[in-house]
Formats: C-alpha cells, structure tokens, sequence
C-alpha cells in the first residue's frame, strides 16, 4: 500500500513543491537562526540568489560540529516553548547531538514513518514488536508513533532482555519486528535456540546497514516468507523515516517533498551527477523546530531517479557502502567494514557475527577479522578449518586486494549487540 498522494507525484510536480518549500524555510532560517545568517553572509550568498533548485549547491554546508557549536539549541527556529520532544544522539565524545521537535514535527515524523512501514508490507493487521532501545535515541518512538498511525498494534518491548522479548512475541503473536539487523540476528538464534517458532512476517530494520547476506541470514531464522526490509534515517535529518525500501528490494525510498538529497564528493564538496557515489547531503525543507541546510550525513551512497516498479515515483538511494568517516584506510587500501561484511556472509560455513581488529605493528597497518563458524562439526578437523581459512583469505584478497589475519572462533562466542554493533576497533586511533 502507498500511504501518501506525494510518493508519487511526476518529477516536476516534486520540484515545484520542493523549490516552495525551500524558499520558506531558507527565509526563516535566514530570518531566525543567527548562525545561519553569519554562514550565508560570509558565503557571499543571499535568499533571493536562490531562483532554482540548483542554485541549492550555492548554500553552505551544515556539519555535525555546527551544532555543537551551537549545543543545545542554536540552530533551533522555534522557540524553545514550542518544543514537545527533545531527542540527542549519543556522540562518543564531548557533548550529544541535540534535537527538536514542535508539535507539527511530530505530525510530520509520524506521517513520514508511517509511509516507510507501509512500504515495508506494514499495516493495521499488524501486531509490531519495537525492539529498539526507547530513550534519547530516536529510533523506536519513531517507528512507534508511525506504527501507530497506521493502525498496527504497538508493543513497546524496547531492546534487551532477549528471552522476555521472544515470549511476548510468542504471546502476543507479533507478526512484524523493529530493530537493528544485528539486533534482529540476535533475537532470532536465542528463538532457535529456546526452540520457539516465531510468527514474524515483516522485519523493519534500520539504524545500521544490513547487507544482502545479513538478509539472507534473516530468511533463514525467520523465514523465506518473511518481508524482509531496511529504512534509514539520522536524528539531526528527524529520525527514522528519511528513507526505506519498499518490497521490491532496489534502493530506499527518500520521502522527497520532506528531505532533498544532494550527492556531493565528500573532499570536494563538489555536486556529483545522478548515479555517481558520493556523500549524503540532506536539506530538510518542512520541519518546524530544526531544519538543517544541506547537512553533511556523512553516508556514502548513490541516488536513483527511475521511477520503482511498486509505484512511487520517489529517488531510492542505494543501501549504504559506510559512513566516510568508518572508512578504513589499511596499508593505503580504503575499506569499508560493509565490504568485508559482504565477503565473510557469503560463505556458508560462517555465521553473521565478526569483529575486525585493525592496529600498527613495526610500522605496518594490520587487519585481524575474528569470524564465527556456523556450527560446531568444524572444530574437529584441522584440515577444514585451514581450508576455510584460506577461502576467507582468498576471497577477502580477491575483493580487497589486502591481506588479513583470520581467527576462526566457535559458534555464538563472539560479541551480540542489543541496538547498533560496533565491530570495527581500530587501535592506531
Ligand atoms: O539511526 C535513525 C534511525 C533509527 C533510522 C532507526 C532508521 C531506523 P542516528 O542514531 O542519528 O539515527 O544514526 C544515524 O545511522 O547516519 C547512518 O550512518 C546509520 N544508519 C541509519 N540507518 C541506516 C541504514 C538513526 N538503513 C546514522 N543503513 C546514519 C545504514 C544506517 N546505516
């Protein structure tokens, strides 16, 4: 089912609501927002140079460091009394990522998100299990209100506690579950394992990438009956429900009369064409409390304007390769972490789980990848465990054109996380 008239407009009709859309919000964020005002003017760019929707590409960029600078709410262009949710991304370092919301914001998250659980195969029949971690993140009371909206019964199990999650999956009989992919692994091998037989029809997984092994993976615990989709979003764009792939499979979705995605290459900043991969740049032209100004997601992706065979005519951006700053760069080699993701879970004697260990030894960067076998027949014979290791190392050379140390380990003793994994440590930082 399509939720909203706007997901299938014509090209043009987008453009024309998007370029009015832009120019009220660029005035009020010019009119409100003091910072703002001081990065156009130093850029030399005025309001009313924008006449078209490429004349975007002559605004400024807003990064991550702009709002801390401006921590908690100096970038808001509502006042703070007008605000009914505050949210904040947990930054590693120094203080969060601080986010807003009016009570049209909220309107407009709900309606955003209940058009990617639509695209997902959700509905009103639907009884949805949120498993994402309820608190600052924005991921599950987002899913949460959008689920709602569409009539779905929503039990709001939050993350963790993983054998209570599966009773009330059990007794409930939830047909639909909300969590991270690796959060969605997890929850299936404890249900295996506990020999339950879960109802689960739809998965709507995002916050972190899911690979098309990691699907597949997906299938076999949950199901090949199974809806198996992702949706992106970021809490600084609002949260989940920038983008999600509908049942097609062939990119994500942006709800493009909200958010204009730009391509841009992350060391230029220069526009790239449609197709080409670049860096995610987003200009939020509805919200109320936080509308940022192309701001650099730092994802890495492409943009597809073909309109989908399910309908909507909206861009799909493709799943994402990383974030530009995950990128590793090992004896000169860029890699991202989803490359070796795509190598390991193609492999059928190895399971989803793996942590790379990168550090610096005599000067030379090296790259230890620990990766789980799928069962334990393996560990009896040396022979195959060193075959497998060589096939690791191929493939991994094959796709990389690097070398890597692989450790081998038994089943479900790696590491299982109940919101975003970290797999990556890499200790030259
Ligand atoms: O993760 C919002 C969200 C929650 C989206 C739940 C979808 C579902 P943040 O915590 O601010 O917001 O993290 C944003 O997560 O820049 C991406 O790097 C990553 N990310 C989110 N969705 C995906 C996805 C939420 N489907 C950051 N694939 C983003 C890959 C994703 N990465």
């Amino acid at each position: 089912m399509i939720w909203a008239k706007e997901e299938t407009l014509t090209r043009q009709e987008m453009s024309d609501l998007q370029f009015n859309r832009l120019k009220e919000t660029l005035n009020r964020i010019y009119e409100k927002v003091p910072a703002y005002r001081e990065k156009m003017n130093q850029a030399g760019v005025a309001c009313e140079d924008i006449k078209d929707l490429d004349d975007l590409a002559k605004l400024p960029f807003t990064m991550k460091q702009d709002l801390r600078d401006n921590y908690p709410f100096g970038l808001f262009t509502a006042p703070k009394k007008d605000l009914v949710r505050i949210h904040a991304s947990s930054g590693t370092t120094g203080k969060p990522t601080v986010v807003g919301y009016t009570k049209n914001d909220m309107d407009l998250w709900t309606e955003c998100v209940s058009r990617i659980a639509c695209m997902g195969g959700a509905s009103s029949d639907d009884v949805a299990q949120i498993s994402f971690g309820y608190g600052m993140f924005t991921g599950a009371l987002g899913l949460h209100y959008g689920l709602e909206n569409i009539g779905a019964s929503v039990v709001p199990a939050s993350s963790g506690n993983t054998q209570k999650q599966i009773m009330y999956m059990e007794d409930f009989e939830a047909t639909l579950l909300v969590a991270t992919p690796s959060y969605a692994l997890h929850i299936g091998e404890i249900a295996k394992e506990m020999g339950k037989k879960l109802n689960i029809k739809i998965g709507l997984f995002g916050g972190e990438g899911m690979t098309e092994p990691m699907r597949e993976e997906m299938y076999k615990l949950f199901g090949r009956e199974m809806k198996v989709t992702q949706n992106y979003g970021m809490s600084e764009l609002i949260g989940p429900g920038v983008s999600g792939e509908c049942l097609e499979l062939c990119g994500m979705h942006i709800n493009e009369d909200h958010f204009i995605p730009e391509i841009i290459n992350p060391d230029t900043g220069e526009v790239l064409a449609a197709g080409e991969k670049g860096e995610l740049v987003v200009t939020c032209i509805t919200k109320e409390a936080l509308p940022l100004i192309r701001y650099r997601t730092g994802d890495i992706t492409r943009l597809f304007y073909e309109p989908c065979k399910c309908g909507r005519t909206t861009v799909r951006m493709e799943n994402l390769s990383g974030r530009s700053d995950d990128m590793l760069i090992i004896r000169g080699v860029n890699v991202f972490p989803s490359q070796i993701e795509e190598v390991l879970l193609k492999i059928p004697q190895i399971g989803a789980h793996y942590e790379i260990l990168v550090d610096r030894k005599n000067h030379m960067d090296t790259m230890e990848i620990s990766v789980e076998l799928a069962d334990e027949s393996l560990l009896d014979s040396y022979a195959k465990l060193g075959e497998l290791e060589k096939k690791i190392k191929f493939d991994l050379r094959t796709v990389l054109g690097l070398d890597a140390m692989i450790k081998l380990v038994g089943p479900r003793s790696l590491k299982r996380f109940e919101g975003k994994a970290r797999r990556v440590t890499d200790l030259r930082k």
